[in-house]
Parts: C-alpha cells; structure tokens; sequence
C-alpha cells in the first residue's frame, strides 16, 4: 500500500511537469492571426498569458481526476466515498490561488487596456462614415475622400466614426480594434500600426441585406508613400460622401 502523502507527492510532481511542459507549448502561440498593430500585439499577449495561467488549472482537474481514476477505482462498489468536512489549509489555498488569479489577470488586463485606450493624441486622422452598405473614408488634413482606408505605419491614428443609417462596426481584425458607428453620435478608435501592408477591414455589425458585402480595405504605407497618394486623391472625389461636418442624418 503506497501511503496517502505519497500519492499526493507523486500526483503533484505529474501535476507539475504537465503544467510546465503545457504551459511552454501554449505560451509560444499567436493567438490572433494577423497581428500589424501596437493594440493587437497588447492583446495577443493578454490572450497567450491568459491560456498559460489556464494551463496549470485545466491540468489540476485532469490529473486530480485521472490518477484518482486509475489508483482509486472502486471495484463494484458504487456507494459515495467518505464526506470530507473541514481542511482549512485545502479552503484557503483554494480561496487566495483563485482570488490572486483573478485580480492578477484583472491588472494586467485594465493596464493593457490603458495602455490602448489611455493616451487620446494622434499624428493622423481619419474620418469615418458607414452607411447601408459602404464605408467611405475622409482625410481632413487634406480633404481627401476615399473608398479604402490609407494611414501611415507607426504613427498613432485618429479614427473618427459616423453612421448615415443604423448601426454598424468597423473592424480591422489586424489592428485588434473595432469600433460601433451609431447613427445619431461619433464614435472613436485609436490605432498605431506597426506593419505595412494592405489588410481586410469590414463591418462587424449585421446592418441589413448587404451586410456580408461590406468590406474595405486598409491600406498602411509609409508616410512619404502616404502623403503622394493623398495629393492624388482630390477633395470630395469619391462622390456619394457628404461634406465632414453635419453628415449625421436621422433616419
Ligand atoms: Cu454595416
């Protein structure tokens, strides 16, 4: 007969080596797929630290269960076990683990969310405006309109966002952030992209029967490339956008 502490040692090593090995594994995946922003990369490392901290948990349930399964397999003997009653150190442990679990991932994640959030100054802005189904984009910097969405790599963007009609979201899975556009009231997103290229942007809130339809594309270049192609486009060339100011239309 191996004595009870031993079992509790032997479970707790198993415990131990699954853990580390578990929590080696997850902590080098990127959970979001495409990362090209400064927020999405905060976010990728809230979700990876989250999955690690969930190793050593999920892996407690399982072992617990599974070493009882196999050395204390009751042979027909269907009858409840002995009531445990009462294990102060068991209580507390369980209580200050959970509770220093659950206000740890708390600050880290409202500092990540400070961190995204917090500073509201921008280099560049863009202006917004979804309507029944398009997105149409201004620059006031320059007056420029466009149908994609062109802004500068490693600069923090100013996204200001209207809705013409109902409610819709702007989304750009790469930069991690999206955005309601409500009819009625401006709404707004910060973002600093860290990755030049060209990245799908779409609407993440079911609007209508175009809804599926409602794409654009985010273009994110240089700010030399950036600032030729903005001189190319001209003020209000892009056709359908009302002027910036006063283009909120209830309807
Ligand atoms: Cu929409």
């Amino acid at each position: 007969m191996t004595p009870p502490r031993r079992h509790l040692w032997i479970a707790a090593a198993i415990w131990a080596v699954l853990s580390i090995v578990g929590a080696v594994l997850v902590a080098g995946i990127q959970i979001i797929p495409v990362i090209a922003s400064r927020e999405a990369g905060i976010e990728n490392s809230a979700f990876v630290l989250l999955a690690v901290l969930s190793v050593p948990v999920l892996m407690f349930v399982v072992v617990g269960l599974a070493y009882s399964a196999i050395w204390f397999r009751a042979n027909g003997d269907e009858a409840d076990g002995p009531p445990i009653h009462g294990h102060r150190g068991f209580q507390a442990a369980w209580l200050g683990i959970s509770f220093a679990l659950v206000i740890g991932l708390f600050a880290y994640g409202a500092a990540g969310l400070v961190d995204i959030r917090g500073a509201q100054t921008a280099d560049f802005e863009v202006q917004v405006s979804a309507e029944q189904w398009a997105w149409h984009f201004t620059y006031p910097s320059t007056g420029a309109t466009s149908k994609e969405l062109h802004i500068p790599v490693g600069q923090r963007v100013h996204i200001v966002i209207n809705s013409d009609d109902v409610i819709h979201s702007f989304w750009v899975p790469a930069f991690g952030i999206k955005q309601d556009a409500v009819p009625g009231r401006t709404t707004e997103i910060y973002v600093t992209a860290t990755v030049a290229g060209t990245y799908p942007g779409l609407c993440a809130e079911l609007c209508g029967f175009g809804h599926t339809n409602m794409r654009f594309t985010t273009v994110v270049s240089n700010r030399a490339a950036l600032k030729a192609w903005l001189r190319k486009q001209k003020p209000g060339s892009e056709g359908s956008q009302p002027p910036p100011s006063g283009s909120e239309s209830a309807s």
